[in-house]
């Protein structure tokens, strides 16, 4: 028996191995709340949905060795395969044909070169959005992107559908996107300073359970306690009750799902009209109070009344909400999820336009903060030099297109759009190539991605499992998992870089990402610009070298490699943080990075674009789809697409949390007792879910925590349909065959999957069992 450090976005741990099998996992000493998911690791590492040979689908493969002779030349020279031979709209329905690495090497390299002489490198997707796994160098869409950088560039994306109408407007707003990713107040400040924290999206815990690169030490659970107990007042405005952790003693607005602008805006003209709000600070550290004064006032006046009506929260509630937040040293915290919608980036604006009237920016634990709890380094500390993380190099191609994008831009080759100020055009992609990520997991409107999907001639993917995202390719690579290799792991909110040691052998015939590449990158001449001749553990030494550098110029003395790898990590002592709090001593010697050095609640920039859907304001507009729209038809319910508890996304859905989550073999749905009861349907019932985007069925249960009006069915079941086509039947409970596919603004153009209206009935008919958590997709010999 051996045992090794690991890490992984779920958490870090020690694994026991015995002969060559993962015996225990066991939770890092380092970590006070451990993380329970962390067992499902062992079990997903054995499944037999691991891909294990590489796999090409059938019609492609015998449409390519049937072109023009066997192998592909790695100058491109040779054609591709008569393309109506690959019978690309078949994607996701043939069986697929396992080949050696060196034939399924050959086919990649021989169509990236293809494409690349032919079309140009811009017809190379490589966005390759997603999470991957947690260590930094192993990192699969990282490598994806150094492979494809050296190869001449790619289409990228850029944003994310974690923040994705965020990361575009706060810049304009505040000066930086980082006010979305955890530059924040920090948590001990809070715990002894703040006096009410009015959290619009609750705080969820379940949230807090995961972070990127991995964590040491699961802390959020440990400082709610230290906040409640010194006496902070928590409101929860949100449609699920259980968003806001007990331990707080919340009290809670239930809020109509996507309509907390005009909440904001009402607590505003309160604060307004009532004199409750700081001129002074309007003044000297804002531009354009004046204008958004006028639009609170003018007719329809924004007041509390106004407000009600579109939030369903009565008008008293509100004004006294607004007057308890002057009293007091209030923090205002927004999740994430209220911006990944329609408009989402008004109740962003709307919240820093609501913390400026109070004038406590800057304080300790009063102002603003975004995202508090949506990973579970939020809110933490961040040392201040980068975490290890392995250089892309720069991609040639310069237009990306934003994240959330991928099928507008597979629908419409060549295609116009606005983005942030420029008019963009879509490139006519041929490759699709992902590494790390599972967009039929993560993509709003599914069916619509699956008729863009039928475009590029090719698709491959690198997976360790047969996603839906695998199970739509063309030649699939066999992706080892993290428990296989060694790496390192950071995220720089936590205080812990863990050596991850590698644990067992690769399972089956999967290789590393980095390993695939090289091979890859040998093939196509840029091996060395690549590897830079160095080996995985020369990378990962290396990666480690350049940290503790950077580390030193902050005079943060981190021990060598050797000391670091044999001690499986290092820790780095936590400091505070309270935000803004330079800007607001002195605005003058320490302006934000906005046209005007100060906080922008009018936007000259955002209103020159002349964008009717993000003016330069803070605005309510109404949602295409929310429960107040004229559409909605009187059975409609809101669609709540939130985060899963049980896995990370699609990760580990096939593994015992999950897989024991599930009610009559479906992903679970929550739903309000008395909605249900309306519609016939009773707790643990197969449902159908369904809109004109497509329908799915799901398991019930009912609770009162949901609102009146909304069902919640959280993202990352794995998609199993049984066509493809609008209409279809997803019979495992994936909500993103109904969400939305539009942009959040022509401003950001972020995912909205969360305005979204469904309808629900009962589905009495023999539901077909679930197979894709279980068994790969049909297999034929060569
Ligand atoms: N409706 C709805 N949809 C949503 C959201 C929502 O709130 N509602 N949330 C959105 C958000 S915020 C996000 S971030 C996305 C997340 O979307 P993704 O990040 O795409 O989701 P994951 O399931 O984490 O996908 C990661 C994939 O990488 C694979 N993988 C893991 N390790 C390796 C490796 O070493 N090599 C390779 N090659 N592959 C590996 C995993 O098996 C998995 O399939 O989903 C988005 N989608
Ligand atoms: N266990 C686990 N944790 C995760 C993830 C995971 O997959 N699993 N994913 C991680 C990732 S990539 C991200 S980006 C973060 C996302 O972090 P968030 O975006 O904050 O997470 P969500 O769970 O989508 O949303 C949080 C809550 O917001 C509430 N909400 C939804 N719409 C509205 C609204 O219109 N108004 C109000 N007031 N509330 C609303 C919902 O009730 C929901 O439960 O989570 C991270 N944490
Ligand atoms: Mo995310």
């Amino acid at each position: 028996m051996t045992t090794v450090p690991h890490s992984s976005h779920w958490g870090a741990f020690d694994v026991e191995v015995s002969g060559d099998r993962i015996a225990r996992l066991i939770p890092a000493a380092s970590d006070s709340d451990p993380n329970p998911l962390i067992h499902d690791l062992g079990e997903a590492v054995e499944s037999p949905v691991r891909v294990r040979r590489p796999a090409v689908r059938r019609s492609w493969l015998e449409a390519v060795r049937s072109s023009t002779g066997t192998g592909v030349t790695p100058d491109g020279s040779r054609n591709g395969a008569p393309l109506d031979a690959r019978r690309r709209e078949d994607r996701g329905r043939e069986p697929f044909v396992e080949v050696d690495w060196d034939e399924a090497l050959d086919l990649v390299a021989g169509e990236l070169a293809r494409v690349r002489d032919r079309h140009g490198n811009a017809a190379i997707f490589g966005g390759s959005y997603g999470w991957s796994s947690a260590g930094r160098f192993h990192h699969a869409r990282t490598q994806l992107h150094r492979f494809l950088n050296a190869f001449g560039g790619h289409t990228s994306q850029v944003g994310n559908y974690s923040y994705g109408a965020a990361a575009f407007v706060l810049p304009h707003v505040l000066g930086s996107a980082d006010f979305a990713n955890g530059r924040l107040t920090s948590w001990d400040v809070i715990a002894e300073h703040t006096e009410l924290w009015v959290m619009f999206g609750g705080l969820a815990m379940k949230n807090t359970r995961i972070e990127s690169g991995g964590i040491s030490d699961h802390t959020i659970g440990g400082w709610l306690r230290r906040i409640r107990a010194n006496g902070c007042e928590v409101v929860s405005i949100s449609p699920i009750r259980d968003d806001a952790p007990d331990v707080v003693d919340p009290s809670w607005l239930p809020v109509r799902p996507t309509t907390d602008t005009a909440l904001m805006l009402g607590l505003a003209h309160t604060l307004l009209v009532e004199g409750l709000h700081d001129a002074t600070f309007l003044a000297t550290h804002c531009v354009g109070w004046e204008r958004m004064a006028d639009h609170l006032l003018a007719a329809p006046a924004k007041d509390a009344e106004w407000a009600s009506a579109i939030t369903g929260i009565p008008a008293e509630s509100i004004r006294d909400l607004a007057r308890r937040m002057a009293r007091h040293r209030t923090m205002i915290s927004v999740t994430w999820s209220l911006q990944r919608a329609d408009h989402g980036e008004q109740p962003y604006w709307a919240a820093i336009l609501l913390a400026a009237m109070l004038g406590q920016i800057g304080l300790p634990g009063g102002g603003f903060g975004f995202g508090y709890g949506a990973t579970g380094t939020m809110g933490s500390w961040k040392y201040p030099f980068p975490a290890p993380r392995l250089p892309t190099g720069p991609n040639p191609v310069t237009a990306p297109i934003p994240a959330a994008r991928i099928a507008d831009m597979l629908l419409d080759p060549g295609g116009e759009y606005d983005f942030n100020g420029s008019r963009c055009r879509y490139p006519d992609t041929r490759v699709v190539y992902w590494a790390g990520g599972n967009p039929f997991h993560h993509h709003q409107d599914l069916n619509r991605l699956r008729r863009g999907w039928a475009g590029p001639e090719a698709i491959v993917v690198h997976e360790p499992f047969w996603t839906a995202t695998a199970r739509h390719a063309d030649i699939v690579l066999p992706a080892t998992t993290t428990l296989e290799r060694n790496d390192i792991g950071a995220a720089s909110g936590d205080p812990r870089i863990i050596a991850m040691h590698q644990a067992i052998s690769p399972r089956h015939g999967a290789r590393s990402d980095y390993d695939i590449f090289s091979d890859l990158a040998a093939r196509l001449g840029i091996a060395e610009e690549y590897t830079q001749g160095r080996s995985e553990m020369e990378w990962i030494e290396h990666l480690y070298a350049t940290t503790r550098s950077a580390a030193a110029e902050h005079g943060i003395a981190l021990p060598d490699f050797a000391r670091f790898w044999s001690d499986g990590g290092v820790d780095i002592d936590p400091g505070s943080t309270v935000l803004l709090e330079d800007f607001r001593a002195d605005p003058e010697a320490h302006p934000l990075a906005t046209p005007s050095g100060r906080i922008e609640l009018f936007s000259e920039t955002v209103a020159s674009f002349g964008y009717d859907d993000c003016p330069g304001h803070p605005v309510w507009i109404e949602p295409a789809e929310w429960l107040g729209a004229a559409a909605a038809t009187p059975g409609s319910l809101h669609l709540v697409s939130n985060q899963p508890g049980q896995r990370l996304h699609s990760q580990l859905d096939m593994a015992g949390t999950s897989r024991t989550s599930k009610v009559s073999g479906r992903e679970p749905c929550r739903l309000n007792p008395a909605d249900a009861a309306e519609r016939g349907i009773a707790d643990g019932q197969i449902v159908r879910v369904f809109n004109e985007r497509g329908s799915c069925l799901a398991g019930v249960r009912l609770s009162e925590d949901i609102s009146r009006g909304v069902i919640q069915l959280s993202a990352g079941a794995w998609y199993q349909s049984d066509g493809g086509a609008a209409g279809a039947l997803e019979i495992h409970g994936n909500p993103n065959v109904l969400t939305r596919d539009r942009g959040t603004s022509r401003l950001t153009q972020g995912p909205a999957a969360l305005t979204a209206l469904v309808e629900v009935e009962p589905y009495d008919a023999e539901a077909p069992a679930v197979t894709v958590t279980d068994s790969p997709p049909p297999l034929v010999a060569d």
